[in-house]
């Protein structure tokens, strides 16, 4: 049996606003977000705030019209578990696009989308 207090403590925890606990957001990324690359990056890698279920994480990179210009198979660290990362084919010169969504370990699904440019 729980307790009065046990149960007045789990409401009041299940009442805590969304942004009382961290989600997996992107910390940073590389290539940078919204930068100019001289070259092809080998990999698209994004670390988060948070670690990530590798099972329900994804990424994937688009070119101008809408194909994918990775590898597929993207891969969590699983030294880290906050750092997703995905290969590239060689990519001709243009923007990309890299799509993101992942489930964070406190099982709350994030996704998001950023833009990168290979240079002449
Ligand atoms: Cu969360």
């Amino acid at each position: 049996m729980m307790s009065r207090t046990m149960i007045s403590i789990l409401l009041a925890l299940m009442a805590l606003p969304e942004a009382a606990h961290a989600h997996a957001t992107l910390d940073h990324a590389s290539p940078l977000v919204g930068s100019t690359v001289a070259a092809t990056p080998s990999a698209v890698v994004l670390t988060f705030t948070q670690k990530l279920e590798p099972a329900f994480s994804t990424v994937r990179v688009v070119n101008a019209s809408g194909a994918r210009v990775d590898q597929g198979k993207a891969q969590v660290d699983p030294g880290s578990r906050t750092v997703l990362s995905i290969g590239l084919k060689p990519l001709p010169p243009g923007t990309y696009k890299v799509f993101w969504k992942v489930l964070s370990v406190d099982t709350h699904a994030t996704e998001g989308n950023f833009s990168f440019t290979v240079g002449q």
